[in-house]
C-alpha cells in the first residue's frame, strides 16, 4: 500500500521540487522519516533562515520550492520571510506540522489552534486539508497555485498522524502528472491599441520592473526601447527586487527614486510612460507631489490583477509583461527620434578614512565577475551598489521588495544552491545581517560557497536619514557599536576578515570570490547615506 508521504514525495519528485527548506521538530519528524536520497534537506537555525533560503532557491532555480516549519511557532518566527516572500512574488510552499488530529480538539501540546487563519494575509491560499487522505492533492494544489501569475508563498497545515495513512488508491493515479500553467497574452486588440499608442506618443518612456527578469523578458523590453528609441528607468528599488533591463545598455537611465514627488518630477518631458513588470509604484517615503508630469499619461503592464486594479493613475494591462512587449516590438514602426543619452559613469569616489559606502561598492564593481549575482540588503548603500554594479546578465539581483531585514543574508544561500555555477556575494549591512545571521552556520555546514561583505558603519544609517527626513530628534536606539560580526562568523564556522583600506577590500574580496567556500569580508564604512 501506498502512504500518503509516499504519494506526496512522488508529487513534490515529479514537479523538481526534491530541495526542501525547514527547520523541524516533533510534529515533522514522521514527515522527514527515512529520508529518500533523491531529496535534499537544508536546515536552517531559525524560520526566517529557512523561509530566506527557500525564497532565494525559488526565486534563482525558477521553481516553486518547499520549506517545513514547526508548527504554530515554526510558522510565526518565519512570517516576516514569508511577507518578503509575498512582496518578492515567490513561489513557496510553505508547510507546518500540526498536533495529531485525535488531539487538536483537546488542544494537546503544540496543536496550532488556528492553523489555517495564522499566516493568512500573507499567503495565496491556506488550508489544513480535512482528511489525511486529502494532503497529497492539497500539497499539489498549493504548488500550483504558487507558480501560477502572479506568484506568491501557500500555506498547509499537515496534522503529524496523516502521513502514514494509506493513500487514496482511486484519487491518487489522476493527481499525478498533472500540468497547470498559466501566462496571459494580451487579447490581440489590446496590443494594437497600445502599439497605437505609443506611436502617437512624442516622448515615451519605459519603467521596467522585477517581472520582466528573465532572458526573453530583457530581449523584448531591449527590442522596444530601441525600436522606440525609449529611455528606459528601473522602478525604483523599493519594489525592484529584480532587474529588469541590462543595466549596461546605452538606453538605461537608473533608479526611479520612490518618492511620489521626485519620481513624477524624474519623469519630466515624457508625454507616455509605459511600465512593464511593476507594480505603479512601490512608492516610499511620503513626499508628496504631482505623480506624473503635466499631461503624460501611463499604462502598466502587469500579470499581477491587484496591481493593476490598485494602481493610482494610469490605464492597466493584466497580461505576461514580456510576452506583452514582444507582441508590441511586432506592432511598432522604428522611431526616427533621436537615441536618449546615455547616463553618465559615476564620479570615482572621494578619498575618506573609513571609506565612503561608494568607494566599498566601487571597490566590489572592480572585482565583480561577468556571471556574479548579487544580493543585496545593505539599506544606506543600495543606491551606490546599484548605481556601481551595472549588471549586464538577467538573475543576477535579488533584493528584499518587502522590506523586512532578513532577507538578504538568507536568500544569498538559497540562490547560491540554486545558481552553483555563478559567483554570489551578499552585500549586507552589520545591522540586517543579525536578522538572518544563523544562516551563516548554513553556508559553513552545507559548504555554500557564498561571498558575504558586510559593510560595517557602526549605526542604523538609514534609520537616522529618515529621522532628518521626518524632523525626529533624540530617537533612542539607532547605533551599533562593537558589532563584530567577522568575530561571529568564525563561530558558525565562516572564515571571516575584517579590512579598511580599499586595497585590503580589493584582494580580501577577490579571494572570497574566488574560493570555494564561503567566506566574509567586513569592511568599515562611513556612516550616513550613500546616493551613488
Ligand atoms: C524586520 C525588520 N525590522 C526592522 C526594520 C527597520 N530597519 C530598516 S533599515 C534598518 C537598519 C539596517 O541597518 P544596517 O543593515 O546596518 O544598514 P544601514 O542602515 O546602516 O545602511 C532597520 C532596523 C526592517 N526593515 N525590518
Amino acid at each position: 500500500m501506498a502512504s500518503v508521504r509516499d504519494v506526496t514525495l512522488d508529487l513534490l519528485r515529479e514537479r523538481g521540487m526534491t530541495t526542501m527548506f525547514g527547520n523541524p521538530g516533533s510534529t515533522e519528524l514522521p514527515m522527514l522519516a527515512d529520508f529518500p536520497d533523491d531529496f535534499r534537506y537544508v536546515l536552517g537555525l531559525h524560520e526566517i533562515v529557512a523561509v530566506g533560503m527557500a525564497d532565494g532557491f525559488a526565486q534563482a532555480s525558477g521553481r516553486t520550492t518547499m520549506v517545513n516549519l514547526h508548527t504554530a511557532p515554526g510558522v510565526g518566527n518565519g512570517m516576516g520571510a514569508i511577507f518578503n516572500a509575498q512582496a518578492n512574488k515567490t513561489p513557496l510552499l510553505v508547510t507546518a506540522g500540526q498536533q495529531a488530529r485525535s488531539l487538536m480538539t483537546v488542544q494537546a501540546n503544540l496543536t496550532n489552534r488556528d492553523a489555517v487563519r495564522m499566516p493568512h494575509p500573507l499567503v495565496k491560499w491556506s488550508y489544513e486539508p480535512p482528511r489525511a487522505e486529502d494532503v497529497p492533492h492539497a500539497l499539489a494544489r498549493g504548488a500550483h497555485l504558487a507558480s501560477l501569475p502572479p506568484r506568491g508563498p501557500v500555506f498547509v497545515s499537515i496534522p503529524m498522524d496523516d502521513w502514514g495513512v494509506e493513500a487514496d488508491p482511486v484519487a491518487t493515479p489522476h493527481q499525478m502528472g498533472r500540468t497547470v500553467s498559466g501566462a496571459a497574452q494580451p487579447a490581440p486588440d489590446s496590443i494594437r491599441e497600445l502599439g497605437e499608442r505609443l506611436a502617437r506618443a512624442e516622448r515615451p518612456v519605459l519603467v521596467a520592473g522585477p517581472e520582466l527578469d528573465s532572458q526573453p523578458g530583457w530581449d523584448a523590453a531591449v527590442a522596444l526601447a530601441e525600436r522606440l528609441r525609449m529611455p528606459v528607468w528601473a522602478t525604483p528599488a523599493t519594489g525592484g527586487g529584480r532587474l529588469g533591463f541590462p543595466e549596461n545598455h546605452p538606453a538605461f537611465q537608473g533608479l526611479l527614486p520612490p518618492a511620489v514627488g521626485p519620481l513624477g518630477e524624474t519623469l519630466a518631458g515624457h508625454d507616455l510612460v509605459l511600465v512593464a513588470g511593476s507594480s505603479v509604484f512601490p512608492y516610499y517615503p511620503n513626499i508628496p507631489g504631482p505623480p506624473l508630469p503635466d499631461g503624460a499619461s501611463l499604462v502598466a503592464i502587469t500579470s499581477d490583477p491587484d496591481e493593476a486594479a490598485r494602481a493610482p493613475m494610469g490605464d492597466a494591462l493584466v497580461a505576461d509583461p514580456a510576452l506583452t512587449l514582444a507582441a508590441l516590438v511586432g506592432e511598432v514602426t522604428e522611431s526616427g527620434a533621436e537615441r536618449p543619452p546615455e547616463r553618465p559613469a559615476p564620479e570615482p569616489p572621494e578619498k575618506s578614512d573609513p571609506m565612503s559606502p561608494s568607494a566599498a561598492a566601487a571597490t566590489l564593481a572592480d572585482v565583480f565577475p561577468e556571471d556574479g549575482i548579487v544580493v543585496l540588503e545593505a539599506p544606506s548603500s543600495t543606491l551606490a551598489v546599484r548605481n556601481r554594479l551595472r549588471l549586464s546578465r538577467p538573475g543576477s539581483y535579488y533584493f528584499g521588495a518587502g522590506g523586512g531585514l532578513g532577507f538578504g543574508l538568507a536568500a544569498a544561500i538559497g540562490v547560491q544552491l540554486a545558481q552553483p555555477e555563478r559567483p554570489v556575494v551578499c552585500v549586507v549591512g552589520e545591522g540586517s545581517a543579525q536578522y538572518a545571521i544563523q544562516g551563516l552556520w548554513t553556508a559553513a555546514a552545507y559548504d555554500v560557497p557564498v561571498t558575504f561583505l558586510v559593510l560595517r558603519n557602526e549605526e542604523y544609517a538609514i534609520l537616522k536619514w529618515f529621522a532628518s527626513l521626518e524632523s525626529v530628534t533624540g530617537a533612542p536606539g539607532l547605533d551599533l557599536p562593537a558589532l563584530d560580526v567577522a568575530a561571529v562568523a568564525a563561530g558558525y564556522g565562516v572564515a571571516a576578515r575584517s579590512v579598511r583600506t580599499r586595497d585590503e577590500l580589493h584582494a580580501a574580496l577577490g579571494d572570497a570570490i574566488a574560493t570555494e567556500a564561503p567566506s566574509l569580508v567586513e569592511v568599515r564604512v562611513a556612516p550616513g547615506m550613500a546616493v551613488g
